[in-house]
């Protein structure tokens, strides 16, 4: 069935996983990547250098089975297979953990790049998407998502040369700020020039979720390094492209 609150607001309706036998797992998966990123930190800090691992919460699709398996949920298969369509590949997963003490993600948007180095179409709905997956209850005192509807599409007055990251509220849209809330193993997916954020923490247990991002088969990645092809604000906020393909994993 066709989605259609991904259309009108940017964001699809909450579903369900399938299967949600394996999340206990992929939590306790996550919460170790989390700890090894912390202990990788304090190391460098106490050595009094940069920590130059690589970030050990990113791209775990690749090779741990329950992150990967959460991609091939028959009700995930079914929502992207009808909305985006059957050509899809994953290149980059992260996870975020939100527990006492940890502050907010500013507002942005998760389209990164356009198809090489051509510049960044902010409303071309064809091609980039993401998955958000929340492995526990995401309620609104947990570091609650919010999103801005309809900045997928152009609005009138609102002006979208802007960097990608930004932290204040435009006054011009400030009355389509909505929540998404989520039970332990909803998922959604959004257009990935949709704006959102999420909070600091607040109070409660600490939350997890999952962010892919998506992209159409066919879609080439920027040289790593060089500068951004996005133009204007972006180009200024993030001068530098630094995405690699090294998360691909074709999903359907
Ligand atoms: O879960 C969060 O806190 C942020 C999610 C996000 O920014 C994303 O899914 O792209
Ligand atoms: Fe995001």
């Amino acid at each position: 069935m066709v989605d259609e609150r991904l259309q009108s607001e940017g964001v699809s309706e909450p579903y369900e996983l399938a299967d949600t036998s394996k999340l206990d797992e992929a939590c306790e998966v996550v919460i170790e990547l989390k700890a090894r990123q912390r202990e990788q930190n304090i190391i460098a800090r106490e050595a009094g250098i940069e920590n130059k691992n690589v970030n050990p919460l990113i791209d775990r699709h690749l090779d741990i089975s329950v992150i990967k398996s959460l991609f091939f949920d028959t009700n995930v298969q079914t929502v992207l297979a009808e909305n985006l369509g059957k050509d899809l590949f994953v290149w980059r997963t992260n996870f975020f953990v939100k527990k006492e003490g940890t502050g907010d993600n500013k507002w942005h948007h998760d389209r990164h790049f356009e198809n090489g180095d051509e510049p960044i179409n902010i409303f071309d709905t064809k091609n980039h998407f993401t998955l958000l997956v929340a492995l526990t209850d995401i309620d609104t005192n947990a570091g609650r998502i919010e999103y801005i509807k309809g900045t997928h599409q152009p609005i009138s007055g609102f002006d979208r040369d802007i960097p990608r990251h930004f932290q204040e509220t435009p006054r011009i849209v400030e009355d389509r700020v909505a929540p998404l809330l989520f039970k332990r193993g909803q998922f959604v997916i959004f257009h990935s020039s949709l704006i959102h954020r999420s909070l600091a923490f607040g109070e409660g247990a600490g939350r997890i979720s999952m962010a892919a991002r998506l992209a159409k088969v066919g879609t080439k990645f920027p040289g790593y390094g060089m500068a951004n092809p996005a133009g204007g604000a972006q180009t200024k906020a993030e001068p530098i492209v630094n995405y690699r393909e090294s998360g691909m994993l074709a999903v359907n």
